[in-house]
């Protein structure tokens, strides 16, 4: 059934299907929360509930081509940090395994020395080498594989994609998203 679905569906339908009791609590700890508010110089004010976020095995040819950047804040890159969002490795993840991909600086678009935010969609949008496009931006693709138990913590102003699942492993990951109210300390 997920087969005949767009690959980019199969990830929510899939782990739409999965219900784990204890899952946010698990992941959340006080010391990540710690960490968070350091990060953003004040304590989160709202903290979203925890969503798997599950690709099965073998969708296809890794590529770079067709995804969907998106960010999931999108506010001034000059204004304080609305929001960080962990990506949480529950499985060991390896590269080409369906990890989130995420731009590194892309939050700093429209600031001195960076891309604005449109040459960088243009880019995102150009067909070719779309890895040395972005190295000549001064913007790098960070993969999200790794080991189990590995967090990834994620400015909410940055690009960032699903990513194909090319091996024959499920890939296993979980996200949570923490926003915060007014300017940091
Ligand atoms: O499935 C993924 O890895 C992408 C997750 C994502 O884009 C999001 O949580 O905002």
């Amino acid at each position: 059934m997920l087969q005949k679905l767009p690959v980019f569906q199969q990830i929510g339908k899939l782990s739409a299907l999965v219900k784990v009791p204890g899952l946010h609590e698990a992941l959340s700890t006080p010391e990540l929360i710690e960490c968070i508010t350091r990060l953003g110089g004040r304590p989160p004010s709202a903290i979203q509930d925890t969503q798997l976020l599950l690709s099965p095995p073998n969708q296809g040819t890794s590529t770079l081509e067709s995804l969907n950047w998106h960010v999931d804040i999108a506010t001034n890159s000059k204004g304080p940090l609305p929001g960080i969002q962990a990506f949480f490795l529950i499985d060991d993840v390896a590269p080409g395994g369906g990890a989130t991909l995420a731009l590194a600086r892309s939050h700093r678009v429209d600031t001195q020395g960076m891309p604005t935010s449109s040459r960088l969609r243009e880019v995102l949008k150009t067909p070719g080498d779309l890895k040395r496009n972005l190295d000549q931006l001064g913007i790098e693709i960070i993969e999200m594989s790794g080991r189990a138990g590995d967090v990834f913590l994620m400015d909410m102003r940055v690009l960032h994609t699903p990513s194909v699942n090319s091996t024959k492993n499920v890939r296993m990951m979980a996200t949570t998203r923490f926003f915060f109210d007014g300017p940091s300390r």
